[in-house]
């Protein structure tokens, strides 16, 4: 039988791979999305006549619940997030609000709606925070720096207790940072991507930036919601963590990014901007994804340099599209 599954934070880089590799397995897929002035389906334009688009929004309960009644979901995905976190700094209620509470939204239309459902939530490695230990791993200490990395361990622990106190199928993937061509342009990595395009046409001379000392576990998405997946394949509730198990630096993200441009003068072309450093930082994050190796065979292959030229090469060359003459 045709299995059916709801993703919410269906416009977004991750919700756009899902959906892609959730209707390739043959599912009929429903994404949510919510009302914007100006509709932004850039990352599922492709997509649109395969799935269902159903409006609501994390902050209203009544969205959620006819959403899932209307989907009668077998899975439930849910992405949907105030995902960046130097936008939490600014407003750490509304992040609190859709981030954290808005999982519990998504909880409690499932409890009344579809218990039977398998439900994935994205924890992020935002959760571990000041580590105390590396790599981190499903059984490292939570100690959030920022409102999201707070939000998103609240909506961890509720996916916990939904589990424990009302039996339903929830497991967590604890991602590290996963980027791609679709990844928003606030990020680091594209950030740094599309301003190497730009300067490479010309468009720009500079990109400004923030702490280049930070260092990130960073993988490619397309993979990452392979992970998502097979967690809810699982025959049981779990938590898992998936990452490459390799960091480096944002320096090292920036360098190479020129390098695949063919531009060696890098440091003239970044700006340190202190508006672009955090109050707090997250110095290090590097996973250890063996269980999800162990137990779901999964293992992500795209390495560091692979990912900075897929990216930079997709922006170079989605700048030549939008330049040449119609
Ligand atoms: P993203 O590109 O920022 O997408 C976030 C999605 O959430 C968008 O579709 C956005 O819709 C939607 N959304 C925001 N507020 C909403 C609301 N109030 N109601 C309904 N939808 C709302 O994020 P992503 O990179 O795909 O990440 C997916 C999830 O994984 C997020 O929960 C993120 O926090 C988490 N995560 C990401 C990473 C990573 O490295 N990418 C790592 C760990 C965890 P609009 O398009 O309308 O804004
Ligand atoms: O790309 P970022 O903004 O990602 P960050 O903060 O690691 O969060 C991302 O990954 C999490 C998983 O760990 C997700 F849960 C979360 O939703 C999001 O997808 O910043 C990466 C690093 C940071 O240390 C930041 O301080 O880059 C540093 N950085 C330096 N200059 C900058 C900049 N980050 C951004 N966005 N912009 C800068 O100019």
């Amino acid at each position: 039988m045709t299995k059916s599954a709801l993703v919410t934070g269906a416009t977004g880089q991750d919700g756009s791979f899902l959906m892609e590799l959730l209707l390739k397995k043959g599912y009929e897929v429903h994404g949510l999305v919510r009302r914007l002035s100006i509709p932004n389906i850039g990352n599922i334009q492709h997509l649109v006549d395969h799935v269902t688009l159903l409006d609501g929004d994390l902050i209203d309960q009544s969205s959620l619940n006819a959403a899932v009644k209307e989907s009668g979901p077998d899975e439930v995905y849910n992405l949907a997030a105030q995902s960046f976190v130097g936008t939490s700094f600014v407003q750490p209620v509304l992040t609190g609000e859709i981030t954290g509470l808005g999982a519990v939204r998504v909880l409690e239309a499932i409890r009344a709606y579809a218990p039977d459902a398998r439900v994935y939530q994205a924890s992020s490695s935002e959760m571990f925070g000041k580590v105390d230990r590396e790599p981190q791993d499903e059984s490292t200490p939570f100690h959030p720096r920022s409102p999201y990395g707070v939000a998103k361990v609240y909506a961890y622990w509720a996916c916990v207790n939904y589990r424990e106190a009302h039996g339903l199928f929830v497991s967590n993937g604890i991602l590290f940072n996963h980027e791609s061509e679709r990844r928003g342009l606030e990020f680091l990595t594209r950030k740094v991507s599309n301003g190497v395009a730009k300067i490479h046409h010309g468009l720009a001379k500079t990109i400004s930036l923030g702490n280049l000392d930070a260092r990130r576990d960073w993988g490619y998405a397309p993979e990452f919601v392979d992970l998502m997946w097979r967690i809810l394949q699982h025959k049981q509730p779990d938590d898992f963590v998936g990452a490459t198990g390799e960091a480096h630096s944002v320096r090292e993200f920036v360098e190479e990014a020129f390098r695949v441009a063919g531009i060696s003068d890098w440091e003239t072309h970044v700006k340190i901007d202190e508006r672009h450093f955090r109050p707090s930082e997250i110095y290090n994050l590097r996973g250890d994804a063996r269980k999800a190796k162990r137990i779901l065979g999964w293992q992500p292959k795209t390495k560091f340099k692979d990912l900075a030229k897929i990216m930079v090469e997709a922006d170079i060359e989605s700048l030549n599209e939008s330049r040449k003459p119609r």
